[in-house]
């Protein structure tokens, strides 16, 4: 499948978003759900990797692939493992060459966030460890990102979000340069989305299928999101070895 970026992008977000609805297949969505549960199952047996688990935060639980950053955010290499990179980042990112001008030309980590009805994150930014972009498929139900622009009180983040995006079940949402950079992004710990319509949602015209929430709400399932970026430093394996220890 051939994507024009320019035909997907947000044109009511300042630069860059971009939505592609049914960016993946239900069989390419269920796959990737077994393999995030699956992977819990097998991580222990699987010597050469580190051993993502599930962390159980206060609001969400998370995995972090491959590893997580050490402390002074620098990953150390390792390959993503093959169901995180087929068919997501090749062929499908490589063909929308949305990574091309980042520092190593394809996504190194990828964080595996799961929600539950209730549960959401509180609004952030991603900051400087990473190529100012983000790109995001979700799996298993729709939940809408709030977007914050950065120079509005944090206290306003209880109030209303500048925007809000409504990313479909195996959608793709990639926010890039200012959308980056002057924005923090946030879900909101709910049960259902609510007051949902082309005035409030600024993907609106893009969604797959917008006659699902023409009711203007639809309660919340468990949500899951895979967060492609490109982490800037990256240890070689020298260097991790002297992370370790070693010489
Ligand atoms: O689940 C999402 O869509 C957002 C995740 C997020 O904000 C993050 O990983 O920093």
């Amino acid at each position: 499948m051939v994507w024009d970026l320019e035909a997907v992008r947000i044109t009511c977000l300042p630069d860059d978003a971009f939505y592609i609805s049914d960016f993946i297949s239900e069989e390419e969505e269920q796959l990737l759900l077994q393999k995030v549960s699956i992977d819990q199952f097998f991580a222990s047996n699987v010597a050469s990797a580190p051993l993502p688990r599930w962390t159980q935060l206060a609001h969400r639980r998370l995995q972090t692939w491959p590893s997580s950053l050490t402390k002074n955010n620098t990953l150390l290499a390792t390959p993503l493992p093959a169901w995180l990179t087929v068919p997501i980042i090749a062929p499908r990112f490589k063909e929308l060459g949305i990574f091309n001008e980042a520092p190593h030309g394809a996504p190194n980590h990828v964080l595996v966030n799961e929600y539950r009805p209730g549960q959401g994150i509180m609004p952030h930014e991603d900051g400087p460890a990473y190529y100012p972009l983000v790109a995001t498929v979700s799996l298993g139900a729709p939940i809408v990102l709030d977007l914050y622009e950065k120079t509005q009180p944090e206290s306003q983040h209880l109030r209303s979000p500048n925007f809000r995006v409504l990313q479909e079940r195996r959608s793709l949402l990639v926010t890039r340069g200012q959308m980056y950079t002057e924005f923090r992004h946030g879900i909101a710990e709910k049960q259902a989305d609510a007051d949902l319509g082309a005035e409030t949602v600024c993907n609106w015209a893009l969604l797959g299928e917008k006659e699902a929430f023409a009711g203007g709400s639809y309660e919340r399932q468990t949500r899951t999101s895979l967060t492609y970026r490109d982490v800037r430093k990256v240890a070689t394996m020298g260097h991790t070895l002297k992370f370790l220890g070693g010489r």
